[in-house]
């Protein structure tokens, strides 16, 4: 796509919005940024300005939309924007940024989706890759934009991306050799309106696939299932229960990879050489193990880079041990589906600190597990009222409001041989910058502790 003195415009001042537009002035756009929120809470204003780019902010307009070649929109900006709506309408060409840098990633690229575990997956992947010897970049949804990797990227570049349904609503040519969706659970209805939208945004990874391609899917998930008939990709899989045709599966007591249907499994790990907690996470390494032997790494590499995985930071993180009390972070567990997944990985005696941004999520359906694992459900945010609402009779309810005053609550009244857990189900956002800080203060809290 050639950039060279054309007028684009950027959307969102973020992270995506920054590097974008960074990104296209380098490569001689003319670059407008528009951002909603008002000038006074855009730190980087005085020198975007000194920079030569032009800056909208306190709202979008229409004219300023309407007036470009091209328009970059960041991931957190609806396509619903009604100022997006009425330029695409005119028929003006709208991309999203990591449609924009995926068009200049030299190398191969593998694209990692799935409403849980895309994070750890995508930082595992890239370990393997790193200790195969591959020059590798990690980024996407993960926090480093797609456009921000572009200048490392070589043409023997293994580029990591963790994509997010967001990302997927705006691609048109994105093409990853591999991509996986790991799975496909309720979440993000609020933006995305239902769940049959936002799994077809997320089927979009493979849209570009041709045959030369490798679409790894989870047999266990019927969502992700019914991305096979989507893609002309070769379709791998993946399962934690049952031998499958072709792909990752578990076996007894081991991990094995089945190259070819028709043909014999390798054995790779012994699923005890996991180092990660939860029954999830074995199904993300079987995503990892099944396409980093696709990109031609041997097992035992592969083996060696699992086993010395350390969890990521704000998933299933254990932060401290106090009075026999064990507590974790889980900031990341937005959904209700990774709060669930979280709940799992504990045998009982659970203290559970749920909400925060509330979106359009049915927290009914972690009746079963809060039944048989959860002593007490401590409420914070703004979905506060609808939890304890859902959850009326099903959990015993403690209601804190803030973070600080869970913690404390749960010091309260946990005894020894307790997990404390932040597994919210929920966005951060109306307490948080996002879930990183709420992970951060969640941790500061828990060590200040006496
Ligand atoms: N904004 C507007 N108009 C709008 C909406 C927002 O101008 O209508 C502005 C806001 O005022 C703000 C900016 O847009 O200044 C924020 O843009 P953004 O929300 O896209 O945030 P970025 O900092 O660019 O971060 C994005 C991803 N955020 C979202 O998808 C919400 C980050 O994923 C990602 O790490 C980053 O790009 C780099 O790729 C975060 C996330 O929460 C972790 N992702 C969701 C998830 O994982 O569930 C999808």
């Amino acid at each position: 796509m050639e950039l060279k003195n054309k007028r684009v415009l950027v959307v969102g001042l973020g992270k995506s919005g920054l590097a974008a537009a960074r990104f296209l002035k380098e490569r001689g756009a003319t670059v407008t940024v528009s951002d909603a929120r008002p000038a006074t809470l855009i730190k980087e204003l005085p020198s975007l300005l000194e920079q030569g780019f032009a800056v909208e902010t306190g709202s979008h307009g229409l004219l300023t939309f309407r007036r470009q070649d091209l328009i970059v929109v960041s991931p957190g900006v609806p396509m619903s924007t009604p100022e997006l709506m009425q330029v695409k309408a005119l028929g003006m060409r709208v991309i999203g940024e990591m449609e924009l840098g995926s068009q200049y990633l030299q190398g191969e690229m593998i694209a990692i989706t799935g409403s849980n575990g895309k994070t750890t997956t995508t930082t595992l992947m890239g370990e393997i890759l790193n200790a195969a010897g591959r020059p590798t970049l990690v980024g996407g949804n993960i926090g480093t934009p797609v456009t921000a990797l572009v200048a490392e990227s070589t043409p023997d570049s293994w580029s990591v991306l963790e994509v997010s349904s967001f990302q997927l609503e705006t691609i048109e040519s994105f093409k990853p050799r591999i991509a996986m969706v790991l799975n496909i659970t309720p979440d993000h209805l609020d933006r995305h309106g239902s769940f049959e939208a936002y799994a077809a945004a997320k089927a979009r990874i493979t849209e570009n696939q041709t045959v030369e391609d490798f679409l790894i899917l989870n047999a266990e998930n019927k969502a992700a299932q019914m991305v096979a008939a989507k893609t002309s990709a070769k379709i791998y899989w993946f399962s934690p229960r049952r031998p499958i045709k072709q792909g990752a599966f578990v076996h007894g007591e081991s991990v094995l990879f089945l190259a070819k249907e028709g043909g014999v499994a390798e054995p790779v790990m012994p699923v005890a050489e996991i180092p990660l907690a939860g029954s999830h996470n074995v199904e993300n390494v079987l995503a990892a193990v099944c396409a980093a032997r696709l990109a031609g790494i041997d097992s035992e590499t592969i083996r060696a880079a699992v086993a010395s995985f350390k969890a990521v930071e704000h998933r299933l993180e254990f932060v401290r041990e106090l009075g026999g009390v064990r507590y974790y972070n889980d900031s990341k567990a937005t959904n209700v589906d990774a709060t669930e997944k979280a709940i799992a990985a504990f045998p009982g005696g659970i203290h559970l600190i749920l909400g925060g941004k509330d979106k359009d999520s049915d927290y009914a359906t972690l009746e079963p597990l809060l039944c048989e694992r959860v002593k007490t459900v401590i409420t914070i945010g703004s979905a506060a009222e609808k939890i304890e609402r859902q959850l009326a009779g099903i959990a015993k309810i403690e209601s804190a409001e803030t973070l600080a005053r869970a913690v404390a609550k749960a010091q309260e009244i946990a005894v020894a041989g307790d997990t404390v857990l932040l597994a919210p189900a929920c966005a951060s956002f109306d307490q948080f910058e996002n879930y990183e800080h709420r992970g951060r203060v969640f941790k500061e809290l828990v060590a200040s502790l006496q």
